[in-house]
């Protein structure tokens, strides 16, 4: 999926969840706790209000636990609880379960003074692409639910995914996009995954992602690819990493195409190990 800003499909994206709100009590936003600004739409917390809000920090296990921790206490306010998951393995539904109830607690406590029987919460989950939306419905459903909510122009009815008598979850998810005209969203989305290779290229990607590991994790660079220093410029660097895996070409010369595709891969697949990408002010 080529993920752009079209405003035309956003007005739609916008409309739909808008509807769908009306249905539910609790919004669950996910975000990559690697990037927690930058897989944020923009136009979300107009959307959603002043609805009650579970942030999901999703993919806990490629980010640093120490970061994690400090945006959910940043992220959390009067009416948004924040946690963070690792969705591939986390058995969850006990900390889902138990973090909708906290966050829509004075409400339940207002309906049992009135001697109303509380039903059980309604959600739905919302997010940009990439953030484990789909992961996270049908590893909760038990099974996979076909996947037709990221396409525009395709009415389905909408099911309930029941995790237990307390929460009810919407079998589709609300997309929206990513804003990332801002150079810097698009080179956190590229690094961690999120748009295509195509939309950005590499080249800068990595020229950015070298120039920030030197300037907050110099050890992790020096450690991974056997440098006793690391060259300021960008390109003197890249080639040190190209002399350093031997990727020479007839001429004996630094072939940085390779060592470019090698570095944003081993990014990706954390060999410098989990990094957050952004960190709390
Ligand atoms: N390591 C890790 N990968 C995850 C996690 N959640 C989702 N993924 C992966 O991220 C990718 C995007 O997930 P998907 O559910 O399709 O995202 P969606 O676009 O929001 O529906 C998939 O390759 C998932 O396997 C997580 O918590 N940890
Ligand atoms: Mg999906």
């Amino acid at each position: 999926m080529t993920i752009q800003w079209f405003p035309g499909h956003m007005t739609k994206a916008k409309r739909e969840m808008q509807e769908n709100l009306k249905l539910v009590d609790l919004v669950i936003e996910l975000r990559d706790c690697r990037i927690p600004l930058s897989s944020k739409n923009p136009m979300l917390d107009e959307i959603i209000q002043t609805k009650p809000r579970l942030i999901v920090l999703s993919k806990k296990d490629k980010g640093e636990a120490e970061i994690t921790q400090q945006w959910i206490e940043k992220l959390k306010d009067d009416t948004t609880l924040v946690i963070a998951a690792d969705l591939l393995h986390d058995s969850f539904v006990p900390k889902l379960t138990q973090a909708c109830k906290e966050v829509m607690k004075e409400k339940i406590e207002r309906m049992i003074r009135r001697g109303i029987r509380p039903r059980a919460i309604r959600a739905m989950v919302v997010g940009v692409p990439n953030v484990g939306k789909s992961t996270m419905i049908n590893r909760l459903a038990g099974k996979k639910i076909a996947q037709t909510a990221d396409r525009p122009g395709v009415t389905r009815s909408l099911q309930w995914v029941k995790l237990n008598k307390d929460v009810e979850l919407l079998d589709t998810p609300g997309v929206l996009w990513p804003k990332f005209e801002d150079p810097t969203v698009g080179f956190h989305l590229a690094l961690t995954g999120a748009i295509r290779d195509e939309i950005l290229p590499k080249e800068e990607v990595v020229v950015y992602a070298l120039k920030w590991l030197s300037d907050n994790e110099p050890q992790r660079l020096k450690e991974r690819y056997a440098l006793q220093n690391l060259a300021a410029d960008p390109y003197a660097l890249l080639t040190q990493i190209a002399v350093a895996r031997k990727h020479l070409n007839k001429q004996g010369e630094a072939d940085l195409t390779r060592t470019i595709d090698m570095v944003i891969n081993e990014i990706r697949n954390d060999k410098l190990g989990p990094i957050s990408w952004e960190r709390p002010a």
